[in-house]
């Protein structure tokens, strides 16, 4: 049982008309109910090595201790002592993940893929591809008593993830390495699970965004009104945009979804090693990829900044992850993808905009917020983020195009 449930399931009534025996069955529990409290991070551990124990991996465990600030599942390390590797032990949100067993086998397969390439190029598979460690049953995800889904892959050590791109150094090779991601999925040409129904879908969007505004669970679409508006002056222009998607005009690929700067990791030299939070791996559009790794690389303010005077779009980093980005996959984009992919980083913007105002307006329940109007808050950093790129568009149009010679 872990923590988290004893902390709900425990009584501390002592109620005098208990029998010795049931007075005594209390007290233990609040002893060791105690326990727990003053040591949380020992009693955590004992939990999450009894998971731990169904997955194949190598070494005694020493410690296992929160990790990152991912919004969508709770992250673990886990340390081995001697020479094994380390992991890292992922509890995959399950009411965000309608089937973790088929995603998890989207991941195994994609990895599996991108190994080969790694292999052939004369890399190391170990360090340029994420490794699913299986459970000692031999699936790729473990179900414990309480119905969570827990996954783990190897760690991948000496390496660097970034929040922003300090230099246009780093936003160039973090679009090599999306660019390089992409190239080694091109052929790639099985089936994968939809993990997130209409994830990158507008059209789709605008369905439960709708929906969101009629029902409005939790009263907030009162004071909504500059908010809502925003969204809905853009809406022809956004599903204008997808039905090019809709019509195969822009091809559908095998795309990452989640290219956001913290789920790309660099080694010492600064050179991409390998793209991790492969949760969202599917078919998709190559532009969203592009787009939303520009939302974070070339934002220069934060995603949930409370001043968004801080938040604009640089052009600097803007040109130099399109840089890195063309110099892998110019000669393998059509020229309708060329010509929107300035466009998608406003595209995944308003996307962006659109779901964390939903989710607030839904009373929070999808992503992990830390204060009440947090939801809010990115909402209106997003927007700003999305203006400055909506003044810009006509500049970033011009970039892309002199890339594009660049490499063509
Ligand atoms: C989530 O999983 P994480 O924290 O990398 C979200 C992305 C959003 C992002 C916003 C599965 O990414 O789509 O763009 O937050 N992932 C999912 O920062 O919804
Ligand atoms: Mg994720």
């Amino acid at each position: 049982m872990l923590l988290r449930s004893s902390l709900i399931k425990v009584n501390y009534d002592t109620p005098s008309t208990l029998n010795f025996w049931e007075n005594f069955e209390i007290l233990w529990k609040k002893r060791n109910f105690a326990t727990e409290l003053t040591n949380p991070i020992n009693a955590m551990e004992m939990d999450m090595n009894r998971i731990v124990e169904n997955f194949k991996i190598d070494g005694a465990i020493k410690s296992i201790k929160p990790l990152g600030e991912g919004f969508i599942n709770d992250t673990y390390l886990v340390t081995t002592e001697g020479a094994s590797p380390d992991y890292i032990l992922q509890r995959k949100n399950k009411s965000i993940f309608p089937d973790v067993p088929s995603m998890m086998d989207n991941i195994a397969r994609v990895t599996a893929h991108i190994r080969e390439r790694v292999r052939a190029q004369g890399g190391d598979p170990d360090r340029e591809a994420m490794t699913v460690v299986p459970t000692t049953e031999g699936q790729l995800c473990y179900k414990d008593g309480e119905g969570e889904y827990w996954a783990v892959t190897v760690f991948i050590d000496n390496t660097i993830a970034y929040d922003k791109a300090d230099t246009p150094e780093i936003a160039f090779k973090g679009g090599q390495g999306i660019g390089r991601f992409q190239s080694m999925l091109s052929d790639f040409n099985k089936p994968l699970t939809e993990t997130i129904k209409g994830f990158h879908n507008i059209r789709y969007r605008f369905g439960q965004w709708d929906r969101a505004v009629t029902d409005n669970p939790v009263s907030r679409c009162q004071n909504l009104g500059q908010e809502i508006s925003w969204i809905e002056t853009r809406r022809e222009e956004m599903i204008d945009f997808w039905k090019l998607v809709e019509r195969g005009e822009i091809p559908a690929r095998v795309t990452h979804n989640d290219t956001k700067i913290n789920n790309i990791l660099f080694d010492k030299n600064g050179d991409v090693l390998c793209v991790i939070d492969l949760d969202t791996v599917m078919t998709s559009t190559s532009l969203n990829d592009f787009g939303d790794a520009i939302r974070s690389y070339a934002n220069t303010g934060l995603e949930d900044d409370k001043n968004t005077e801080n938040v604009t779009i640089s052009m600097e980093m803007f040109e130099a992850f399109a840089d890195g980005y063309l110099s892998e996959r110019a000669s393998q984009l059509t020229p309708i993808e060329l010509k929107w992919l300035a466009f998608s980083a406003l595209y995944i913007t308003y996307e962006q905009v659109l779901r964390f105002l939903m989710d607030y307006i839904q009373g929070d329940t999808y992503y992990k917020i830390k204060y009440s109007d947090h939801n809010l808050v990115r909402t209106h950093a997003q927007m700003a983020l999305y203006e400055d790129m909506e003044r810009k568009l006509p500049q970033m149009n011009q970039i892309i195009q002199e890339l594009t010679k660049k490499y063509l």
